[in-house]
């Protein structure tokens, strides 16, 4: 068991990783350059860990663009291995992903576009190379994505970003004593880290001016389960999950991500007061025995936030977002299970000329997927948002009532899914759904789907390019190169 409570400092400042929005070329697309590379990142001052990171040495910028805008991203891969970057929770197709079959090797700048057609919300970008999504994001590749509205003031939320509209991405680590991260200790759901690292702040505090504060939360660890509260019990109102805005601000006083997820948060202060964020035992559901062995007693501080003597006045919140409007069970063309077990889903491991499911263009599916284990798992969908429908036959929680993408699937309870493939038929490439422990979906946890204009021709085998390294495994943490 970890439990880092009141025994955290609070001494560096929280890093804010710099806003990208890109620039505009002159057939109007917003253009984003992101590479690869290895550096070195100093956590503890004087202790050089060897690290990866897009535009610097651990995670990074911040890509922001308004919705209804088209996007090209050039990524260029200067490691030394082949990797990939998959835009998390994007609609786009399936040849834009970056999924396991959109892979850059060493050297290559890979460069898809699309435009962004969904609601505005938080997503994130990492790599999903088949079998090295866990070290490669263990290393540091990972990034936010913003899609903004296109009137930023609606609703009263704080939107100034890195003044009162904070990226915080939350990730555990564990170090060698020389200084090098390791994946040594592990639970069943994969690598747990005794440090927390806030956009790559360990013991981070955050200085804030104004009233109201957003924090738009990620886990982006790659197996550990938050249970996020503050020091004194206090209430904020979550506002928005993975994919969008709920219908009204949910009070609360915790909120629960597993990796993957997001969660954008209010939260007001007052001046001079000095709340820690925390995370203490999350519910996963498991056995006691085994929930222990997997963090479900680990009680870990994150940040500090510091308020100012004096506050800048925050515009109030709305009491009302956006009506979502919600599928209909009756619109729904096809139903589909998943069963997870071990770690497979429906029985198979994930193949990669294997198309597992195929799924008509323009169509409403009910997905049902149940985790057959005691153990965790989550499932993460490509290309949509969806809605839940039920869990365990029941009406979903607030927290599950708004758009998601990645949810944390309990042992033994059926989540009922509703979305709707909207468009980008092509049956040659697949989109992905898998459990996001990154351990699990790299064992094989995962399957692929394609969305096609007619289900009764769309091949159930596709090419892969063969790959002279396909099989060359991952050299390990702290490089050598
Ligand atoms: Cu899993």
């Amino acid at each position: 068991m970890v439990d880092t409570v009141g025994q955290v400092e609070f001494e560096n400042a929280l890093a804010i990783p710099p806003l990208d929005r890109g620039t505009v070329g002159p057939d109007g697309v917003r253009e984003f350059r992101l590479r690869a590379a290895e550096g070195v990142t100093e956590f503890t001052p004087g202790v050089g860990t060897t690290t990866w990171g897009f535009n610097g040495s651990y995670l990074g910028p911040t890509l922001a663009a308004t919705v209804g805008e088209p996007v090209r991203i050039h990524v260029e891969n200067g490691l030394f291995v082949p990797t990939t970057v998959h835009w998390h929770g994007m609609h786009l197709p399936a040849e834009m992903d970056g999924g396991p079959h959109q892979v850059i090797e060493p050297g290559v700048t890979w460069s898809p576009s699309w435009t962004i057609d969904q609601e505005p919300t938080t997503l994130w970008y990492h790599p999903h190379l088949h079998g090295e999504t866990e070290s490669h994001v263990e290393m540091g590749l990972a990034g936010l994505f913003l899609l903004e509205p296109e009137d930023p003031d609606r609703f009263g939320l704080p939107h100034r970003y890195g003044v009162d509209d904070i990226p915080v991405i939350v990730q555990d680590r564990q170090f060698t004593s020389s200084g090098q991260f390791t994946t040594s200790t592990r639970g069943f759901v994969g690598a747990l880290g005794d440090t927390v690292l806030v956009n790559g702040t360990a013991a981070p505090y955050l200085e804030v001016t104004t009233e109201l504060v957003k924090l738009r939360l990620l886990n982006g660890s790659t197996a550990r389960t938050y249970r996020f509260e503050f020091d004194d019990e206090r209430s904020f109102d979550l506002v928005g999950t993975d994919g969008g805005l709920l219908e009204a601000p949910h009070r609360t006083d915790h909120v629960q991500l597993s990796p993957g997820e997001r969660a954008e948060i209010v939260v007001r202060v007052r001046p001079g007061e000095q709340p820690v964020l925390r995370s203490i035992s999350p519910d996963l559901g498991m056995p006691g025995p085994i929930a222990a062995m997997n963090g479900g007693s680990d009680r870990l501080d994150i940040m500090q936030l510091r308020a100012a003597p004096v506050l800048e006045a925050s515009a109030p919140l709305a009491e009302r977002f956006a009506e979502i409007s919600r599928m209909n069970p009756s619109d729904a063309a096809n139903e589909r299970h998943f069963e997870m077990d071990g770690l497979q889903i429906n029985g198979q491991s994930m193949q990669m000329h294997t198309v597992n499911e195929i799924v008509e263009v323009d169509t409403v599916e009910i997905w049902k997927v149940r985790n057959r284990m005691q153990f965790a798992h989550s499932f993460h969908i490509h290309d949509v948002q969806f809605q839940v429908l039920s869990v365990d036959g029941k009406a979903p929680p607030p927290e599950l009532a708004g758009w998601k993408d990645t949810i944390y699937t309990r042992p033994g309870v059926i989540y009922e899914l509703i979305m709707r493939f909207e468009d980008y038929a092509d049956p040659d490439t697949p989109y992905m759904y898998h459990c996001h422990f990154l351990a699990h979906e790299d064992a094989g946890m995962m399957g692929q789907f394609t969305v096609v204009e007619d289900a009764s021709t769309a091949p159930k085998v596709i090419d892969i390019p063969s790959r002279d390294d396909d099989t060359a495994p991952f050299t390990g943490h702290g490089g050598g190169h």
